[in-house]
């Protein structure tokens, strides 16, 4: 079998039961790769949990933003990668295979572990310049030493901050909460950014967050987005199943608030990254990442439409 043949979860099921890409503008799009984690592997597995935690979103209209997602939305299944451990080799594969997808769609990336949100963003920065970044995460991914590897699944952030594929000024991190050293868990801060740890959100959600949700939109104003979220900025209460998993995180309906109300920025693509079905329980990691999924998604479609900022629903 040739390298680049092979795919790990082309198990037929596709999100939202949608169709081909075609013509649509958005597509969701796997990448079933965890050769970069540093706890427990089965992130490969996230795209087909994730899609088939979806199929009971597929006949509704998203409740906040009155619109369905599905008729604007192809699934391209997943990216053909190689069966290699080469990091490097990896990631210029899924750089390329993204970057044409993107010159074609608005996409989102079903992961894989976090490590595949370097080639994200070198493809998103060839179409759009240095982005603005919202990240959830329980982890800073701001280390550059991964025990004893240069790069990881915890180094993409600053490996993005130091190639220019984001405007550090312009990086905002949500529900940071891992054990670190000072100099990688404020490395964002420390180059201009924004951090809310999980600890300055306790207790807050709804209009609580408007505080908050106002200081990144006025940051990040309309500059090109990306939006990229590790499943484990969840407490393990409501994700079990993700790889490194950190207690004391952030709620579904937190996440959700965020999503809801950072809809009308500049949007260029998402990516939900860590999602690993092995240890999942009752599929609450997966459902929690398709809702996510699903609600960034129809955020942008009433965005197209005109009506981010004035949604239907309540
Ligand atoms: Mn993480």
């Amino acid at each position: 079998m040739a390298i680049g043949d092979f795919a790990y979860a082309m198990d037929g099921n596709r999100f939202l039961a949608a169709g081909a890409l075609e013509q649509q503008p958005f597509a969701v799009v796997g990448i079933p790769f965890d050769g970069a984690v540093t706890n427990r592997p089965g992130a490969r597995f996230g795209p087909s949990g994730i899609r088939r935690a979806s199929l009971m979103l597929c006949d509704g209209m998203h409740p906040y933003f009155g619109v369905s997602p599905l008729e604007h939305l192809g699934d391209g299944l997943d990216l053909r990668l190689p069966n290699a451990s080469a990091l490097a080799q990896v990631r210029a594969v899924v750089e390329q295979q993204a970057g044409r997808l993107m010159a074609a769609h608005h996409c989102v990336f079903l992961g894989g572990d976090h490590s595949v949100t370097l080639p994200l963003l070198r493809a998103a920065h060839r179409r759009h310049g240095p982005l603005a970044l919202v990240h959830f995460d329980a982890h800073c991914d701001t280390w550059h030493d991964h025990f004893g590897e240069p790069s990881g699944h915890g180094t993409w952030t600053w490996e993005a901050i130091n190639e220019g594929l984001v405007s550090a000024a312009h990086v905002v991190q949500i529900g940071l909460r891992s054990s670190g050293e000072r100099a990688a868990r404020e490395y964002v801060a420390d180059q201009g950014g924004l951090i809310f740890t999980a600890r300055a959100l306790r207790g807050k959600d709804g209009d609580q967050l408007g505080a908050i949700i106002g200081q990144i939109r006025e940051r990040l104003g309309d500059r090109p987005c990306y939006l990229t979220l590790d499943i484990d900025c969840l407490d393990p209460a409501f994700a079990p199943g993700t790889g490194t998993p950190e207690p004391g995180g952030m709620t579904s309906s937190q996440v959700m608030t965020f999503l809801e109300e950072l809809a009308g920025l500049n949007m260029v693509g998402m990516d939900c990254v860590e999602v690993a079905p092995a240890y999942d329980h009752a599929e609450l990691s997966s459902q929690a990442a398709a809702a996510f999924v699903w609600t960034y998604l129809s955020g942008q479609v009433a965005r197209r439409q005109g009506g981010a900022s004035t949604p239907t629903g309540r």
